[in-house]
Order: structure tokens, then sequence, then C-alpha cells
């Protein structure tokens, strides 16, 4: 007998498919499309756990679904431009492109130790000319449809990373990628408008019925939709106006001050006379320095001064003094807004704080409020204080009373979004450069499509500064207009990589195109793409800006649909002792190592068996035992029963083998919706172990026919988990071709119902026996079966039989009397 042994049919195995090409997509036209994605990695270094657990999740999926007849496209590459190559040139002097490459041979050799079904003739390489060229294509498109644009602005600035950050890459104040508390910095910079395509992110939201709730929330609340009203303020004695966007305009009424944000460019003017001037200026410059944390935590300080200026209040005429405080923000709404402190509760902060009239404009249907106030009152109500409206409803109240601003020309419906344009730029080398062009006669000149790529110089200094290291090379920067053919100057910065990442999942479906990004047909055949599988992390960042693209490609007639990802499944994290992986912990299991010790299939199965995908998986040593002895069993199930795989055929109607039959078609039933539907492989996986354990409890003597049915059912189920040891045991057994390309097998429905059927016997109401009879026994049968029961005559004896009621499947009551 041979013994099971890894590290011999694993190689031997993988070999053999590549020679074959087993994995290759196949394109028949007579079979459905399914495309199945794990998100590309950053090629760090080495995989870790958590890539073990997304191409394991994936890889049953792809194999699945191409034993059940499909044309399956699962690829990989690499996201491939980024920070940490250039850091590393840095700190070990070597290039970044070689450092890169490096990486991902690497991690590409131990895909491969994995034995995940990719097709590597689609790899894509963000960081290769001919993937980076069509980067910059897409660049192009934006700029062209008016959607990219140059602009001098207040940018979020990682003092460690030395670039600027995306607004998606900031969280709470600080870089996401390595935690510094972000600054603001005045620059010049490339942004792509994703705020006109906010409100088709948002609504189309609403077709992701296949996406955690969770995902959808998080992009929801970042696009930050609130509708309400503008409305206009007139100042005094000064020919300007004051806009504020307020989702509350059925409490104008209840104004009593107005505040500008510090950096509102209305503010300088405005004090320019003032007694105040002095103490105003000094505030804003206090409050340039502070950080936007600082700025806005919502229990922190609220502080303002006065400007000494007035507005008039668009309704009543009067006096609205007008202060600069530190919760206003100049990029949200209109950089100003309307005081309102008894119904909001910053601004009752604030006016409590400053000694403000705080003005009553709702209140409850049937209740007053206290007076003096001694909270804002945010709820609904009625409007009380307010003239004619009086008694309205507010949310009323909110429409009339702005059609009546609009009347007045003095305000009107509008709608603010949180989410800001997205800043592309980056100082930095390891991206694609931007393809601009600057010259003194015409300005911005685009790079012309058939100049692409733009390549990126070798020879630069990675020494970080306030510009990108491409700007340390002239021979980069010197170049001729595309336009004028006069002296040019090329755009330095590299973009976002996160732009890199954005449309990968198009180039797979065509990778060698070199004419364009890729072939729309192609494209037409496989997207959107059936299963995305990824991590939570990437919610409103490559999610976000991913299904921007579509809609741009849409637009533009590249694609015919607006959303890139059918189903999203956010894998857990992989934990031990109950913290994440990390080297600070000190608790990492390294893949390679449990590959060595185990093999591929034992770490497949283990954290396929281990948790459902999306929850969080604990690492257990125990538990990577138990798999691995499990797939000894089935080794041994094979090898202990070479025989029935060519004995002839027994009694298959006795009781034993049609339950083997039975279980083994409930197998199949629960394992193809366990992988292929429901993606809760754990218990897929645990309904293959239970009917392991069937087959080594099916008697010898038994029909040997079924058994083999059974065993061979099991190699097939398990071949998409644990595909190198079902293989090998397929070979064994002499089936022919690769398990993996075996037909996935079906169940009957009819097979599925149990033969027999329990009734509780009752007598005269009280249960005195249970029969068994055949699930298709009809109820003469089921009647004759309970009055005949040994038990049943013994109470029945002597005695007139008045009723039989027969419940179907359950129960008989047998009514007696004498
Ligand atoms: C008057 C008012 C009265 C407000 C009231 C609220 C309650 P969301 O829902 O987040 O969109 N606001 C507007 N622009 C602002 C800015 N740049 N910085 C800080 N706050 C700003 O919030 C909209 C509300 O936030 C607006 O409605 C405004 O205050 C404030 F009883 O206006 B409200
Ligand atoms: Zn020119």
């Amino acid at each position: 007998e041979q013994q099971y042994v890894p590290a011999e049919i694993e190689p031997k195995w993988q070999n053999l498919w590549e020679e074959t090409g087993l994995y290759r997509t196949r394109e028949d036209a007579n079979r459905p499309h399914y495309y199945c994605l794990e998100m590309f990695p950053y090629p760090s270094g080495k995989l870790h756990m958590g890539h073990v657990r997304v191409y394991s999740i994936g890889d049953v999926v792809a194999r699945v679904k191409r034993m059940q007849g499909y044309n399956v496209l699962h690829p990989m590459g690499w996201d491939a431009f980024g920070m940490p190559a250039e850091n590393a040139a840095i700190q070990h002097g070597v290039h970044p492109r070689l450092w890169t490459y490096e990486n991902i041979d690497h991690m590409r050799q131990q895909q491969k130790r994995l034995g995940v079904s990719y097709d590597w003739e689609r790899e894509v390489t963000t960081c290769a000319p001919d993937y980076y060229k069509f980067t910059q294509w897409m660049f192009l498109l934006f700029y062209h449809r008016g959607l990219a644009y140059k602009k001098k602005a207040a940018v979020n600035w990682c003092p460690q990373c030395v670039t600027v950050l995306a607004n998606e890459q900031v969280e709470n104040g600080r870089c996401w990628r390595c935690g510094t508390e972000v600054t603001k910095r005045e620059l010049e910079q490339w942004f792509l408008r994703i705020t006109d395509y906010a409100d088709r992110l948002l609504e189309d939201l609403d077709q992701l019925d296949r996406w955690p709730e969770r995902v959808k929330v998080m992009q929801r609340n970042w696009i930050g939709r609130s509708t309400g009203a503008e409305v206009e303020f007139a100042l005094e004695g000064r020919p300007e106006t004051i806009r504020v966007f307020t989702t509350r305009p059925d409490t104008l009424l209840g104004v009593t001050y107005m505040v500008l944000a510090p950096e509102h460019p209305l503010v300088p003017a405005l004090i320019e006379h003032s007694s105040e001037r002095n103490r105003v200026e000094a505030f804003v410059e206090e409050m340039r320095k502070a950080s936007e944390v600082e700025r806005t935590a919502a229990d922190g300080e609220k502080r303002g001064v006065f400007t000494g200026t007035y507005a008039i209040h668009p309704l009543t005429g009067d006096r609205v003094p007008i202060w600069v405080a530190n919760y206003v923000l100049l990029d949200y709404g209109t950089g100003a807004v309307m005081g309102v402190p008894a119904h909001d509760e910053r601004d009752f902060a604030f006016a409590k704080k400053y000694n403000l009239p705080i003005r009553v404009v709702i209140r409850p249907q049937d209740q007053e409020l206290p007076t003096p106030p001694t909270e804002a009152y945010v709820e609904d109500g009625v409007l009380v204080n307010s003239g004619r409206w009086d008694g309205m409803h507010n949310r009323e109240a909110i429409q009339v009373i702005t059609a009546h601003l609009e009347e007045m020309g003095k305000g009107r419906f509008a709608t603010s979004y949180r989410i800001r344009d997205w800043l592309i730029s980056r100082q930095r080398y390891w991206g694609a450069p931007i393809p601009i062009v600057y010259c003194d006669h015409c300005g911005i000149v685009p790079v012309p499509e058939d100049q692409l790529p733009v390549r990126l110089p070798e020879d630069v200094s990675f020494e970080p500064g306030t510009v990108s290291p491409l700007a340390t090379n002239e021979d980069f920067v010197q170049t001729t207009c595309p336009k004028c053919g006069g002296p040019g100057r090329r755009e330095t910065d590299t973009m976002d990589t996160f732009m890199c990442s954005s449309w990968y999942y198009f180039r797979y479906t065509s990778p060698k195109e070199t004419a364009r990004p890729f072939d729309p047909e192609a494209v037409r055949k496989w997207l959107p793409v059936d299963d995305y599988i990824g991590g939570i992390e990437h919610a409103v960042l490559h999610l976000l800006y991913s299904r921007f693209f579509t809609k741009v490609l849409q637009d533009a007639g590249w694609v015919d649909f607006s959303e890139p990802f059918r189903h999203l499944l956010t894998q857990g994290m992989v934990i031990k002792e109950g913290a994440k992986m990390s080297k600070s912990k000190g608790n990492v299991v390294s893949p390679d190592d449990i590959i060595n010790r185990y093999g591929a299939d034992t770490a497949r199965l283990f954290i396929l068996f281990a948790a459902p995908p999306d929850r969080d998986l604990e690492w257990s040593d125990q538990g990577v035992e138990g798999s691995h002895r499990f797939l000894h069993r089935v080794w041994r199930l094979v090898n202990q029963n070479r025989e029935v795989f060519h004995a002839p055929a027994g009694d298959q109607m006795a009781p034993a083998a049609r339950e083997l039959h039975r279980k083994t078609h409930a197998t199949i039933k629960k394992v193809t919706e366990d992988f292929a539907e429901r993606y809760t492989f754990n218990t897929g996986i645990s309904a293959i172990m239970e009917l392991v354990n069937a087959i080594y409890a099916y008697p010898a003597e038994a029909d040997p026919f079924t058994k083999a049915a059974a065993i061979r059912t099991v190699l097939l189920l398990l071949a998409p988990a644990a595909p190198h040891i079902c293989e090998e045991l397929w070979s064994q057994i002499g089936g022919t071709g690769s398990v993996h390309q075996q037909p996935w097998p079906t169940y009957d429905p009819a097979e599925l119902v149990t033969d027999e059927v329990e009734y509780a016997v009752q007598v005269n109401g009280k249960v005195r026996d249970h029969i068994v009879v055949s699930a298709s026994a009809g109820e003469e049968e089921v009647r004759q079966t309970a009055l005949g029961a040994e038990k049943i005559q013994e109470w029945t004896g002597g005695k007139r039989v008045v009723k039989v009621i027969v419940v179907p499947k359950k129960l008989v009551n047998i009514v007696v009397k004498g």
C-alpha cells in the first residue's frame, strides 16, 4: 500500500497541469462564461495567510464552475506600482523595478505551489510598459472627456511618505499606509472628477444585491449625499452675498448668527475695515496650522471669533452677526453655515459659549420646550415663531420655505456631497507618469495616444523631496511639445496606483492587445465579473474607483454595463490567538512552512474548513492536523478499497447500499449548494467528511458498485478544495483524464427522499407505539400496519374501533370504545 506523501505528489501534478495547459482559459462558444476573480496582490515579497485564504476561496469556485461546464476566466496579476518598492530603493539601493520583479517571481512561485488554477498566460503586471501605457490611455480618456483637471488646492500631505494623498487614503486624519498624521499643503495637482458621478455611484448601489450590505453602507456614507437648500444672505454695506448650505431651511427663522470657515475667500475682504481684523487674522492663522482631526472632532471644543460685520436675514431683514469658527469646513457645502442654536447641537454649544441668542422655531407636536432651552431640539415637529408658517409640520416647511426663497431669488433646492474629486498626482517615482507636457505656447498638452507609453526613466534620484524624483532626470523632463514642436517640459508627477487597479479586470479578458486597453468583444463575453473576492479594506478605495472607471468607460462606449462586479465576497482575516497575524505580535504562520510540513492540500482544506469565508478565521494547529488526518483518511479509503472499482455489482437494493446511495446524492446536493451558490465552503467540506465516514462504515459484504460510486464522488467533490490528492487518487483508481476535467456530479432529487417514514400511533390520544412504513405507502397501508402492530392490539383488543385518523408522515390516531 502506497503512503500519502504530499511533497511527492503535489509538484508532480503541478508540473503536469502546467505542461498540459490544463487551466488555460477555455473559450468554447457553446458554453456559458464565468469570471472568477481574486483581488490581485501588491508584490510585497511573500504570500501571507490572508493571500492563501483569498486564493483558496477563488480556486474552489473556479474549479467547480469548470467542472459544471463553464468557460472559466481565473486570472492573476500584480498591482506592482507603489511606494514600498521606492522605499526599498532608498534604504537598500536596489532599483524599484528589480525589487518588484523579484518579489513577483517569488510570489508567483508560491501561488503555483498552492496549486491555484490560474491561467498564467493572462498575467498582467501594472508596472510593465505594455500595461501602464493603457493606464495613461485611461488618463487621456478622462482628460478628453473633461474629467481630469489640474487645480491648486489645499491637499492632504503625508510627511512620512512625502507625497499627497487622496481623501480616500486619509483615515481619521492619518495616512492609510503609514499612519502618520496628514497635514495640508497648497499644491497644483491633477484630479479626476468623480463628483460628477456621485449620483450614479450612489444610486447604482441598489442594483448590487449580491454585495455585502456593510460595503454598500460605507460607500453611501463616503459619497454622503445630503439634500436641502442653498440660502443667500446679503451683507450689510457690501455687494457680495454669503451662500449657505442647509439641510434645515425650515429653521430659517431660528437663525441668530452666521459662520464662515476660517479659509472662506470672503473673510479677508469682510474684515478689511473691521475693528476685529487683528483678532480674526490671528484666529485664521491658528486654524490653518491645526489639522482637520483637531478641528472637527465631534466632542472637540467649538471656537470662533466675531468678524465685527453683519449679514441681512433674507426673510426678516434682521442684522445677523457673522463669525468665523473652527467647526465649519471650507470644502463642504459652501463653506458657510447659518447658525440655528435651538435646533443644531454644534450651534447650540457654540451659542452657549459665546452668549449668542437661541431662538426656538420648532417644537414637538403636543409639548412645550423649556425656556430657555436646555439642549438643541433636533427632532421633527411643528413651526413656531415663524409667522405665517406657524403650526406647519417642519417636513412640509422645508419644501414650502425653500420654494418661497426660490421665488424671491434668495435660495434654491440643493444637494451636497461629502465626496471630493479624486486627487491622483503623486510626487513619487514608482508609478505611471501622467502623460502631459507643459508648453509655453500651448499650455497643458496631453501626450497623443500614439506616443504612449510615456516611459519611466530608469535613472533618477530617489532621495525624497517635495518634487517627484522624475524631476531629477533632465532627459525625461525636457521634451518637445506634441502640438507645436517647440520645447516642452513633462509632467513629473506619477499617478495614484489606484488608477492602475481600477481597470485591470478588463485587461485580463484580452491581455495581449497592443492598440487598445482591451478588446470590447472579449469584455462583453466575460464581464461583469461573476465573483470578486478580496478584502473589506478596499470598500471605499479600489471598489469605488473601479465602479467609477466602469461608468466612464460605459459613457465612452467601451463597455455596455455600469457595474463591474456582480457578486462581491469580502473574506475575513486570518487571526491567531485572537489577533491579526503580524510580525510585531509574533503570531505569524508562514504559508511556506505549512506547505513544507503538510502540503498545499492541507493548507487549503484547513483554511476553507475552519470558518465561513466572510468571518475571521482563527488559526489552529490542531485544526491543521485534523485536516491533514482527514486527507490521510481519504487516501486510505481509496487504497484499502482498490478491489471495489473492478468488482461486479452486488445487491444494490439491500438497505445498506440504498442508504449509501442516498447519502451520496444528498452530499452532492449539499456540496453543490455550499460551493457554488452559498459560498459556505466549511459546511460543504464537513458534508464530504460525513460521506467518508459513511463509506468507512459501509459493510464489507455490501454492494461494491455502490461503494465505488461513493468514493468516486468523494474525489470529485473534494477536488476543488484539495486538487492534488484528488488528482492522484483519481489516477490510481483508473479514472479517465484529469479529475478536474470531469463533469461535476449531479444528484437525482428522487433519491434524496428517505425511503421510510416513522409514525407515532396513538390510542385515544395517547402514544402507545411507533411504526415504520415505506414512504410510498398509501393511507390504507399505514392504517393496517398501525392496527396490526402487536403493542397496539394490546390496547384495542376487545374494544370497538370507532375511527382511525392518519396524519401523513406523522401520526395515526385510533379511537376505540367499550
Ligand atoms: C442650518 C441648520 C439647522 C442645520 C439645523 C442643521 C440643523 P449634513 O447632513 O452632514 O449634510 N453645515 C453645512 N455646511 C457646513 C460646513 N461647511 N461645515 C460644517 N457644517 C456645515 O449637514 C448639513 C448641515 O451641516 C447644514 O444644515 C449645516 O447646518 C451644516 F437645525 O444649517 B444646517
Ligand atoms: Zn506647444
